[in-house]
């Protein structure tokens, strides 16, 4: 009897490996449908947890896909950095290893310094200014720069205008977070700019961060108070001063071959399920500011107000460092001068 188990326990083993297998398979190649109706199965990874803005935003995707494809295409989101941190998620959707990926715009300068403009301490105060420009000629060209990576960026989403958080003290003025430790992320505008600060910018990678501050080899962060508070930092973190120095549009790419590959019916509805996606995305986040902050001083955090014309004033220099790397029209785009 025991034998009988163990034959029918690695039969059963055996074929749950290989469906796993194939479905695999089937969502690393580069997928066309074929007459036994194949289907085309979409990975999207983000370091975002399943509770914030960017994976409702892909929920919103998936059933808009699955909805306007007949269920030929299956979307599969992968949250929390399950397949790594955001450069590795766009190494991935350049490599064709995996087919989507949601990033903030902070580590897209390292495959396309166009994206540097975006991370101009604020160059982005007005959202309806920067929506219409990322969604115009500047914005779609941006885009295309990823192409030379293997890369089809499909749009903009919002993560948010970003605020610092510490454990140590309130942060009102430029000169109070001298000497702190900053993370930031793996971005030379945002490294320059907190070192302007007299700060010490420590970056690294989403998924390396709450730990880090646990440990106290960090004393702060700065990010979206979304990302805050799905993240939980107020375990580590005792003080959020709503400083909105840099605006970070979150991009949504495909891996181009793949993408090149579909047949036309499937990327028309891939291209119409985020445009729709990417305007519910930003609605959703918009509507979380107010919310958030009481939500957040809920549990113990204290929030402050600063005065930004201080704060943006101490930032300016860094415009003058990489000026030369960015395109004067589109800084006069976002900015009118
Ligand atoms: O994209 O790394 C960051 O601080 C990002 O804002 C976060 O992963 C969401």
């Amino acid at each position: 009897m025991k034998r009988i188990i163990a034959v029918l326990m690695s039969m059963i083993m055996m074929f749950t490996f290989t469906a796993c297998g194939e479905d695999t398979a089937t969502s690393n190649s580069n997928q066309t449908p074929n007459d036994t109706e194949e289907k085309i199965v979409i990975r999207v990874g983000t370091t975002a947890e399943p509770d914030g803005h960017y994976v409702k935003g892909l929920e919103q995707f998936k059933s808009k896909v699955e909805e306007y494809t007949q269920n030929r295409v299956e979307v599969q989101i992968f949250p929390s950095a399950q397949l790594g941190n955001e450069r590795d998620l766009v190494e991935g959707v350049g490599l064709g290893t995996l087919e989507m990926a949601i990033s903030s715009s902070g580590p897209l300068p390292n495959f396309s310094k166009d994206f540097l403009l975006f991370d101009l301490p604020f160059i982005i105060t007005d959202r309806e200014i920067a929506y219409e420009v990322m969604d115009g000629e500047v914005g779609q060209s941006i885009l295309s720069s990823l192409e030379s990576s293997g890369i089809k960026g499909l749009g903009f989403w919002e993560n948010g205008f970003r605020h610092i958080s510490n454990d140590k003290k309130e942060i009102l003025v430029p000169e109070d977070v001298a000497g702190m430790k900053i993370r930031t992320m793996e971005n030379p505008i945002h490294i320059e700019t907190f070192k302007l600060l007299k700060s010490i910018p420590t970056p690294m990678g989403w998924s390396e961060v709450f730990t880090a501050l646990q440990q106290g080899t960090i004393d702060g962060q700065e990010n979206p108070l979304i990302i805050f508070d799905t993240n939980k930092l107020e375990e580590a973190q005792k003080y959020i001063s709503l400083t909105g120095h840099f605006y970070s549009p979150a991009v949504t790419m495909i891996n181009k071959a793949t993408f090149d590959n579909y047949p036309e019916d499937i990327q028309e509805a891939i291209l119409r399920a985020e445009k729709e996606a990417k305007e519910w995305e930003r609605e959703y986040s918009q509507s979380l500011d107010k919310e958030l902050i009481e939500t957040i001083k809920g549990k113990g955090v204290t929030i402050s107000e600063v005065d930004k014309v201080l704060w943006q004033e101490a930032c300016q220099p860094v415009y003058d460092l990489f000026s030369d790397q960015i395109n004067p029209e589109y800084i006069k785009a976002l900015t009118g001068k």
